[in-house]
């Protein structure tokens, strides 16, 4: 039998040990793990999963691993949870992108308050104290991840400010600031397409931009809307290493998409959702940590320069420049 979500042709393989955890993993019962961060920290592979418990609302939980395959450690008592008392906090806290700034994580994550979800940053040391430093964009506004280095003195935060209801399409921005706290030159930075392409009306950033030798490699979500529902495939973007406004280039086709049983049945159907990876110390492994159908934390592997070669040779030839929207 042909099992096609094992095609070697694929660049991203996904690991054998998938689902990495799963709802069942966790000390207290709980809904579902999803849509993690990850860092490099003390030695261990570091997620922040998303976990999604009976009432419905999220809160971050550390797990830990010596190798980013096995040996989950699940650290119940490093926990973001949801500051409910809060506008910005009320239903929750999701999808959190971890961007490391010296010793510092910075984690940009989706706030579920009362006016609709958020941007907000919280910043810690040690994965035990998280320090909010409050809303980046107001609702209804997420998907979004900072550079680890500032231009000419200003963060860059990649999000994605629209619902697609509006008609109009959700795109990516990028905005501007001095401090993390005032924000502004926002600008389309990625146009959602339209008709019939995979990444028509909605998309929205995965992991936080990587630097490599060629410029800012960026994973992003795309979502089909189909008659049986929603399809959440990956696709990649190169930005300018020293101007991320700039497109470099971006891909026609998808990378990635849901193929695997886990990725296909689960809570929400046809997700893959990736808001982390990690490049190992050969320079171009890379380890791709998603959430499935919403429901597990998975990993797919993939080599840098594979990627980059892809992007070379398939670059885009209907949105030129990546900024037209047709
Ligand atoms: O259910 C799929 C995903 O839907 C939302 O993402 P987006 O608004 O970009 O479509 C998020 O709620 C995400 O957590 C979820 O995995």
């Amino acid at each position: 039998m042909i099992v096609k979500h094992g095609d070697p042709r694929e660049m991203f393989i996904r690991s054998s040990d998938n689902p990495l955890l799963t709802a069942e993993a966790f000390p207290r019962m709980v809904n579902a793990v999803f849509n993690p961060g990850v860092v490099s920290f003390d030695g261990l592979t570091l997620l922040l999963v998303r976990v999604e418990s009976r009432t419905g609302l999220s809160s971050l939980v550390v797990a830990t691993s010596p190798n980013g395959v096995d040996g989950w450690e699940i650290d119940w008592d490093r926990h973001m949870q949801p500051e409910r008392d809060t506008f910005s906090e009320h239903w929750g806290v999701e999808d959190p992108r971890i961007t490391r700034v010296g010793d510092q994580y910075y984690i940009v994550y989706t706030g579920y308050g009362v006016g609709g979800p958020m941007v907000c940053l919280a910043v810690t040391e040690d994965f035990v104290t998280f320090e909010r430093r409050g809303v980046l964009q107001p609702p209804e506004d997420k998907d979004a991840a900072l550079f680890p280095t500032t231009f000419d003195g200003r963060w860059a935060l990649i999000h994605r400010p629209a619902p697609a209801s509006s008609g109009l399409g959700a795109h990516m921005w990028l905005s501007w600031s001095p401090d993390l706290c005032h924000w502004g030159d926002a600008r389309i930075l990625l146009h959602a397409r339209r008709g019939g392409f995979w990444d028509a009306n909605k998309i929205g950033l995965g992991p936080p931009p990587l630097a490599t030798d060629h410029g800012w490699l960026i994973c992003y979500h795309g979502v089909r809307v189909t008659a049986s529902g929603s399809l959440y495939r990956l696709g990649l973007a190169l930005l300018d290493i020293g101007d991320p406004s700039k497109v470099l280039m971006r891909g026609d086709e998808w990378i990635f998409g849901p193929d695997a049983p886990y990725e296909r049945a689960g809570d929400v159907p046809d997700v893959v959702f990736p808001c982390g990876w990690l490049l190992e110390d050969d320079g171009d492994t890379l380890r791709m940590y998603y959430g499935a159908a919403d429901s597990t934390v998975c990993l797919a592997t993939a080599s840098v320069e594979r990627l980059l070669a892809h992007l070379e040779g398939h670059p885009s030839g209907s949105v030129p420049i990546a900024n037209s929207s047709d």
